[in-house]
This record gives C-alpha cells, sequence and structure tokens, in this order.
C-alpha cells in the first residue's frame, strides 16, 4: 500500500515531527493500488490533463506504463491484453477527445467479447453539466453507455475501490466486453486517512465464476450428438479465450468429430492436426448435419448459420442441427433454431461434455472422415503448389507461404493480421499451432488494431510478434512503430504492399490529377518508417528475401519492418467480402 508519504511533498518549516502527520493517501494512489490488488499490472494509455500524473505515479509504483501516440491503439493494446490474460486491459486517456479516440476500441472490444476498461478523466461536472464550456467538456458517461458492458463514475476517492470492483466484475464476468470508467479530475486530488483508504480497497473474489451447466441440458447436447452422422465441431474464439485447451483437445480427439476453427481459434489443436477440416471448409459446413458450436456466434462470419454456405437455401429442410456452448443465455437462437443450447462456461460445458461421452463413444461414420480427407488432400495439394510460386512482384500466395515456413519454425510467436486479401489469405495460409498466437480484426472486420495488437502481444508474453497488414490496415496505427521502438519490442511488421486499398490499380475515371480513391502512392517505403525511429526496415521482393528477413527479425527480437513488395493487380475488390459491397453488386446486377 503506498501513501501520498511515499512521494514526500516539501515539508514546510519548521519542521512537523514525523509521528503527528497522519498518514493520508489520495485518488491517485487508491487507483494504482485498487488496480495492483487486483492483479492488473499494465496499463496502456496516453497522457494529458488530468491523468498525466497519474502515469508517472502508476510508473512510479511498479506497473508497467505503456504511452501510444493515439488513444485507439492504446485502446486496441489493451482489449488484446484483456484476450490474451483474462484479465481486463486497461486504457487510460484524457478527456473529451482523448476519450473519445479509445472509445473505438472499447466498443470493438465488447463487440468481440474481450475484457477491458477505459478510463479517462474528465472534466468538472458542474460544468460539463450546465454545458458551460469546460477545457476539454463533455459527458462522457453517457457517451460511453451504448458501446459497452456498463459506464460507472465514480466521485468520490472512499469510492475508488468499489468502482474499480465493479468495473472489474463487469468486464470478466458472464460474456466478457468492455467497460468505461469515468475519474473527474477533482476526485484525483481528493485526500483521506491511508488506513481507511486502504480498507476501502476491494480484491474481487472469483470475477468471472465458473457456470455449470445443467445435466438435463448436457444429456440433451450429447443425444443430439450421438445422432448424428456427419458431425463438425466449431471453435470460436470465445474458446480460445475460455483456456479450457487441454478439455477441448480431448473433447476433439475422444470423439473422433472434424473439427474447424474460427480465425481466432486457430492453433487451439495445430492447424496440421489430422481432424482439422479448414481445409474442407466449404465442404462441411454445407454437409454437416449437427455442428456443435463452442464460443462461436452464428454472426455474418458464419452466413447467418444459413444459405448456400450452410447446404442450400433449404438447410433447415436438411434438417441441419445446432448444439450450442455459450456464457451468454441470449445468444442462443439469434439466427437459427438451436436444438441443443449448452449455457455455460466453456471449460465446464466440455468437461461435463467429456464426462458423459466416457470411453465407449462410437466415431463419426468413415464415408464423413473419409469424404473430408479426400477434399482436403486435393485442396492441400493445390495449394502447395502455389505457396512456392516465386514471382516479382510477389503475389499474395508467394509471400505467405514464405511467413508460414517462419511460423512454423517459430509457434511461439503471435501473429497479428488485418487488411482485405492479406487477412483473407494469411488466415488460410498461415498454420498455428498454439492457443491464442492469433489476432486479428475479429467481429467487425475493422482496420487498425494491428499496431496495437502487436504492442499488446509483445508486451504481455514477451513472444515474438508477427504483425501481417495490408498497406491500407497499416496506415490507421503506423505512427506506434515509434511506440515499438521505444518499447524496443520483439515486433515484426510485415507490410504487403500493393499501393492502394486491396489493390493499386484503379485510376481517375475523369482523367483529372487527383488519384482514384483506393490509390496510395505507389512503391511507397514504409521500410523507411521504422528506420526513422531506430528500428530495422528491409525491402522484399521476393518470398526468399521475405523469408530470410523475417527469420533474421524474429530471432534477433529487434524492432523490424519488411516493406513486402506486391503485384499490385493481385488480390480482389474486399477481398472475400465482395458480395457486401453494395455498388459492385449493382453494377454485376
Ligand atoms: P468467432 O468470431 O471466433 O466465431 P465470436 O466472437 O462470434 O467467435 O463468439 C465468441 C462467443 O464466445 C460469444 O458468444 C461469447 O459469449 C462466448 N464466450 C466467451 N467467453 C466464454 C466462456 N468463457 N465460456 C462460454 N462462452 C464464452
Ligand atoms: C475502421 C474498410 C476494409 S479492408 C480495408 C479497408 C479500408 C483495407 C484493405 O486494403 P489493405 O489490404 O489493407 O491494403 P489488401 O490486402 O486487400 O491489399 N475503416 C475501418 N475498418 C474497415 N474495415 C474499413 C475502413 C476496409
Amino acid at each position: 500500500m503506498s501513501t501520498v508519504l511515499d512521494n514526500p511533498p516539501t515539508i514546510s518549516k519548521p519542521a512537523v515531527a514525523a509521528e503527528a502527520i497522519r498518514a493520508q493517501t489520495d485518488g491517485f494512489h487508491l487507483v494504482i493500488d485498487a488496480l495492483k490488488l487486483n492483479g492488473i499490472d499494465t496499463i496502456f494509455g496516453l497522457p494529458g490533463i488530468p491523468i498525466t500524473d497519474l502515469t508517472r505515479l502508476a510508473q512510479a509504483e511498479g506497473m508497467r506504463v505503456i504511452s501510444f501516440r493515439h488513444e485507439q491503439n492504446a485502446g486496441n493494446a489493451a482489449a488484446a491484453a484483456g484476450f490474451l490474460t483474462q484479465k481486463p486491459g486497461i486504457c487510460l486517456t484524457v478527456s473529451a477527445p482523448g476519450f473519445l479516440n479509445g472509445l473505438t476500441a472499447l466498443a470493438n472490444a465488447t463487440v468481440n467479447c474481450f475484457p477491458m476498461i477505459l478510463i479517462s478523466g474528465s472534466s468538472e461536472r458542474e460544468i460539463v453539466d450546465l454545458q458551460q464550456g469546460d477545457y476539454e467538456e463533455m459527458d462522457q458517461l453517457n457517451a460511453a453507455k451504448p458501446f459497452c458492458k456498463a459506464a460507472f463514475r465514480i466521485l468520490h476517492a472512499q469510492d475508488i475501490g468499489i468502482g474499480i470492483a465493479r468495473a472489474i466484475r463487469t468486464a470478466l464476468s458472464g460474456r466478457p466486453g468492455g467497460v468505461y470508467l469515468d475519474l473527474p479530475a477533482k476526485l484525483f486530488s481528493q485526500t483521506m486517512d491511508a488506513v481507511a483508504g486502504r480498507e476501502s480497497l476491494i480484491k474481487v473474489i472469483d470475477p468471472a465464476p465458473r457456470q455449470l451447466p445443467a445435466p438435463d441440458t448436457v444429456q440433451r447436447a450429447l443425444q443430439v450428438l450421438e445422432g448424428a452422422k456427419r458431425p463438425l465441431i466449431l471453435l470460436g474464439k470465445g474458446a480460445a479465450y475460455a483456456q479450457a485447451d487441454d478439455e477441448i483437445r480431448a473433447l476433439v480427439e475422444k470423439t473422433g468429430i472434424p473439427y474447424l476453427p474460427m480465425s481466432m481459434a486457430k492453433g487451439l489443436l495445430p492447424d496440421t492436426h489430422e481432424q482439422s477440416a479448414a481445409a474442407a471448409r466449404s465442404y462441411v459446413l454445407a454437409e454437416a448435419d449437427v455442428v456443435l458450436l463452442v464460443g462461436a456466434r452464428l454472426n455474418w462470419l458464419l452466413s447467418h448459420g444459413k444459405g448456400k454456405t450452410w447446404g442450400g437455401p433449404d438447410a433447415q429442410k436438411l434438417a441441419k442441427k445446432f448444439i450450442q456452448i455459450d456464457i451468454s443465455p441470449t445468444e442462443i437462437d439469434s439466427n437459427v433454431p438451436i436444438a441443443a443450447p449448452l449455457i455455460g462456461d466453456i471449460g465446464s460445458c466440455v468437461s461435463a461434455l467429456l464426462a458423459g461421452i466416457g470411453s465407449g463413444w462410437k466415431k463419426p461414420p468413415a464415408e464423413w472422415t473419409g469424404a473430408i480427407a479426400e477434399r482436403k488432400d486435393k485442396n492441400l495439394s493445390k495449394m502447395a503448389a502455389m505457396l512456392t510460386q516465386d514471382v516479382s512482384p510477389m503475389n499474395f500466395h508467394g509471400a505467405l507461404g514464405a511467413i508460414r515456413d517462419v511460423v512454423r519454425q517459430r509457434p511461439d510467436a503471435i501473429v497479428v493480421n488485418e487488411g482485405a486479401n492479406t487477412l483473407d489469405f494469411a488466415r488460410s495460409i498461415v498454420d498455428m499451432y498454439e492457443p491464442r498466437k492469433r489476432l486479428d480484426c475479429g467481429t467487425w472486420g475493422i482496420m487498425g488494431i494491428g499496431m496495437g495488437f502487436a504492442v499488446a502481444a509483445a508486451v504481455t508474453t514477451g513472444k515474438p510478434v508477427i504483425a501481417i497488414e495490408g498497406d491500407s490496415a497499416f496506415g490507421f496505427s503506423g505512427m506506434e512503430v515509434e511506440t515499438i521502438c521505444r518499447y524496443d519490442l520483439p515486433v515484426c511488421v510485415v507490410i504487403f504492399n500493393n499501393n492502394g486499398v486491396y489493390k493499386g490499380t484503379d485510376a481517375n475515371p475523369t482523367g483529372g490529377k487527383d488519384p482514384a480513391p483506393t490509390v496510395f502512392v505507389k512503391n511507397s517505403r514504409y521500410d523507411l518508417l521504422m528506420e526513422a525511429f531506430g528500428g530495422k526496415g528491409v525491402v522484399a521482393t521476393t518470398p526468399d528475401e521475405l523469408k530470410r528477413a523475417l527469420q533474421e527479425a524474429v530471432a534477433s527480437g529487434r524492432p523490424t519492418l519488411i516493406n513486402a513488395v506486391i503485384d499490385e493487380t493481385a488480390g480482389t475488390e474486399s477481398g472475400r467480402i465482395t458480395s457486401l459491397n453494395p455498388q459492385k453488386a449493382a453494377i454485376n446486377k
């Protein structure tokens, strides 16, 4: 427990006898102590009035304070740290504009079910509420509410313990998500008796309590699974978050059921596992008769559980049945009827299924697993030929083939991935071998997570990070290469430089001087950006150059940026979601 006396003010003469001073604490120290008491040791943020001293004191008190160049990146780092550690990631910002910059990340964390707390300083409530024009005036509490699980404000130093406890419990319990915590400037300088202050803090007991599924729901799920002729297990990022890695692996292997990982669930079992159906994705989604969803929502990423992807417009008539494990009961039936909901935490639900399965489980028919294996083999050998293409400028396959080889050599490395084509191709080409090693644009398909996620991955794990970035995607958070250099993080950014958003080939239809809206400066030297801050910059024009530069970067652990020159005609508009583009759809009609 620290007190203001740990950082003693200048004591005026005549000197006051030490014993006569009743130790006091203040809002600054109480916030730091409350976080530390709950095992939170890192703050991602950006200093300024009124939280500058909070960042200084947090560092002085032994916390890791990672200071960013833009709050959205600090917020994304907090979200990724939350996903990786099961502790709410903390993002600390100044009022109004700083808060708003962080809010996108808070909303994104909530949408992705990552636990995070956005803590923002705020201006004088009396002035804000009367709209009298304070410095950085804004009603932040109400602005935050629609974008997170809950928003709280602390007005009194003695409530800091309660406020932080409520924020932590809300972020972590049930479906994890974002919480906003509003700390008015005046709170920080409030003082109180140090002993009373210490006693006011709360160590949150069991913030994410296990939630056991009801036994009858387990039986129902097992019955549905037993009746399957063509079963499939679908693992989502909820399964990765839950850290029930052994149980999930046991469920897959004991049942012998083929499985499909969503992008951030890759590596829960190694992508090279013989039961992985990833290389036969379209086939298994269309043909499976029973699908067990583990921490995955039937949202747009899974075509809402219906339509062509799932076997045609008559999917319902095909009597496809879903079993869904989720902590959130209202997720059930959100898109299609769920035959067997299993509500609880993934660890408990999967353990209950395993207990019910016992040892005499009948493996799925060989007809089903054989048909999958056949398609897999065909697709994998087709892919293998594409991955070894050695053309210059590179295409996506050639470049990703090189990265795939390096990740195979360093399965402990964390891959961060964003872009359109760069995301879609990397997701299917770069195999992952360990749980929670892949972080990407997630549920929103948001651009801008790259450098924030990369910093968080490096800071929380100390492992090498490989950020595979479209050139457009990188631009959203690119200034954080300075942050990566400043903290000397083992991050290698690989930019797939094809001169624009999606591709680099568009022309201005009027023939005017302005470039087309999707086009960037041709042949940009992103590598020099990294060199500007003391990191290493490399230009790679062939898969071999890329592979060697990446191997070197990972081995050195030094900040590196590889400018991978990609053919500007490669890829497609919007990657794999061209169908969602209204203009294109209209033209194609
Ligand atoms: P993906 O995008 O990989 O398909 P989603 O983000 O759509 O995954 O789904 C994750 C789901 O996992 C959410 O519905 C969330 O409620 C659920 N979830 C998160 N953590 C847990 C947990 N510990 N136990 C059970 N369900 C969880
Ligand atoms: C916050 C829209 C989706 S993908 C993308 C944009 C701008 C960039 C695609 O180009 P990139 O990738 O990164 O060069 P590639 O591999 O195809 O060459 N603003 C936000 N989020 C999204 N998703 C967009 C805009 C978008």
